[in-house]
């Protein structure tokens, strides 16, 4: 941990489970060494959440705590020594130095995803089995890729789309990515389970900054429409229904990294009757109700003026229920690979629900938006989206990953690598503007095979941890 924390993001790590103190103005994560600890956990957890110093200070030598906590040591040494943002040339940098510097928690839940991950793999493999159909001679001295996102001007044709818990990765959490977005007009879609409160990250942003809002809905509905209804109120311009996930996917890194390392915290919460095995995610999802339906769309047109977007649609038969429902999009998603492993990608639906909505009149059709997300990491999977018919395109991990060890500058450098990218993939693929890109720019005649002979991802795959068993008890 570092010295930027405030004294408010630290009061909320007070338990057993999640203890963290500061001394001499840093704070320290010492969950795991409660049990450790020479003079007893009850010490630490009298200050969980609070300033130590004064009672560590007279009987610890200067170092013992850093000295103690040898993985915090190395984490803090790898933190100081992350590569330069100018050594930061593509999305997958970020990744991999998240990889590194991120307490092992907070790896495990942001990069897992469910059962054997086959899907979250697939997401980046789908765009490779997309292959570009460049146009030459068309004076692109000039080219463009501004666009607007239900109405609203964006600089890219890229939303920042929502994760949770974004203190995880960076003691400003999601306000890293408010602040960014404002400056540099991108849209951030902000995560029911945010870290940041919903009226802090409103009040990091520009007056007239466009937010939308992903909706988990509570099986209190009258909390839901609260929510909802503030969240217009304060300006937000659409509600992003989240329809993949009734329950949370069974995210076995996540899983596993409560079960093994947290042996303390894994007794207390038995106790408490909460459960160890599931994860950072499942143990707080219990609120969202699986009984939300098709009836209930009426209901949210009902309580909210707000553009209504369902996001996790994966098929054209609930596409096509969508529009008859008259919301004004859909989010093609398989939850960042977090939900039904081995479903489809989003790109791959895309191709059979543009061909499914063609048959319902006008294409595009302004009233409609179809977006995708999972697995963008380039300009370029960006504009193969684009050109099969998406109106834009959500990133989430890739813009997370950006704030973990680089703060809201890291998100700049991500908005401006996508921009680089931009200009260079849309001179070589010969279109000025978004509009010109169209289906026959690219061949997706290899979307549909899923054995592909596709050149390896080096990027990805050198970051991508492998699943693994049940281990042995050491000794
Ligand atoms: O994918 C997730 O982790 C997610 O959507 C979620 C849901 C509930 C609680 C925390 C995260």
């Amino acid at each position: 941990m570092t010295s930027m924390l405030s004294t408010d993001a630290i009061a909320g790590h007070s338990a057993r489970n999640d203890c963290w103190i500061i001394v001499h103005g840093k704070v320290y994560d010492v969950t795991d060494f409660l049990d450790e600890h020479p003079g007893g956990s009850k010490i630490i957890l009298k200050y969980a959440g609070k300033d130590a110093t004064e009672a560590y200070e007279p009987i610890h030598p200067p170092n013992a705590i850093i000295d103690n906590l040898p993985f915090e040591k190395q984490r803090l040494v790898l933190l100081d020594n992350r590569p330069s943002l100018d050594e930061i040339v593509n999305l997958h940098d970020f990744e991999a130095v998240a990889k590194i510097v991120l307490p092992a928690k907070a790896w495990a839940y942001y990069s897992s995803a469910s059962d054997d991950e086959i899907t979250i793999r697939e997401n980046r493999a789908a765009f490779q089995r997309v292959w570009f159909r460049p146009r030459i001679l068309r004076n692109v001295s000039v080219v463009d890729w501004s666009t607007t996102i239900l109405g609203h001007k964006s600089s890219l044709p890229v939303y920042i789309s929502a994760t949770a818990l974004g203190k995880l990765g960076h003691p400003d959490g999601e306000l890293n990515l408010t602040r960014a977005a404002g400056r540099h007009n991108v849209i951030q879609m902000i995560p029911t389970l945010a870290s940041c409160s919903f009226d802090e990250i409103l009040d990091a942003a520009k007056p007239d900054q466009p937010l939308f809002l992903q909706l988990y809905v509570n099986r209190d509905r009258q909390i839901t429409k609260k929510y909802v209804q503030h969240a217009e109120k304060r300006g937000v311009k659409a509600l992003f229904i989240t329809v993949d996930a009734p329950q949370l996917g069974r995210r076995e890194k996540d899983m596993r990294m409560k079960f093994v390392d947290d042996g303390a915290g894994a007794k207390v919460q038995e106790n408490m009757d909460v459960k160890k095995d599931e994860g950072v995610a499942r143990a707080i999802s219990s609120f969202i109700d699986p009984s939300l339906c098709w009836d209930d769309i009426p209901w949210f047109r009902s309580i909210t003026k707000m553009s209504i977007i369902l996001k996790g649609v994966a098929t054209p038969e609930d596409a096509l229920l969508a529009l008859d429902a008259g919301v004004q999009g859909i989010v093609l998603s398989n939850h960042g690979g977090r939900q039904l492993d081995t479903s489809r990608s989003g790109l791959e639906n895309l191709v059979e629900i543009v061909a499914a909505l063609k048959t319902r009149g006008p294409w595009p059709n302004p009233n409609f938006s179809v977006f995708v997300d999972g697995g963008v990491r380039r300009a370029s999977d960006v504009l193969k989206a684009l050109a099969l018919g998406a109106s834009a395109v959500g990133v989430g991990r890739g813009f997370l990953y950006a704030f973990c060890a680089y703060g809201e500058q890291g998100v700049e450098k991500a908005f401006k690598i996508f921009a680089d990218e931009f200009e260079m993939n849309m001179r070589l693929l010969g279109a000025k503007s978004l509009k010109e890109l169209t289906p026959d720019m690219v061949d997706a005649s290899a979307l549909h095979s899923h054995a592909g002979l596709t050149p390896d991802d080096n990027l990805y795959k050198s970051i991508y941890q492998p699943l693994r068993t049940a281990q042995f008890k050491d000794g």
